[in-house]
């Protein structure tokens, strides 16, 4: 049924997946599947570099290594859907963030 497929246990959806990962190749800028600070200021560079770099590792390095992995960013997607954010919401957050819109600190269950 339509109103059971977006609940919070429900996985992230494979439009939102293949944005993410666009979204990761293109921070990844030297394309080593590691987003670094660097990386991170460089695609903030003309939005708060580095307000919005920090925000980001803060919430997404999970293993506090300095650099964001392909499964640290799925995996955070993932959370923010558990969390009780759309699919749909998590559309427009991928989309702003595409066009290189500040980090969103996103209220997450932990
Ligand atoms: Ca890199
Ligand atoms: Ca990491």
């Amino acid at each position: 049924m339509a109103d059971n497929q977006d609940r919070p246990s429900s996985p992230l959806s494979q439009p939102n997946v293949d944005l993410a990962s666009r979204i990761f190749r293109e921070m990844d800028a030297n394309h080593d599947t590691h987003i670094t600070k660097k990386e991170a200021q460089n695609w903030w560079k003309n939005r708060f570099p580095n307000v919005n770099a920090r925000s980001f590792f803060e919430t997404v390095d999970e293993d506090r290594n300095e650099q964001v992995n392909f499964d640290e960013w799925i995996l955070f997607w993932q959370k923010v859907k558990e969390s009780g954010y759309s699919n749909d919401d998590i559309h427009f957050e991928l989309e702003s963030l595409e066009s290189k819109d500040s980090w969103v600190k996103f209220e997450l269950n932990s």
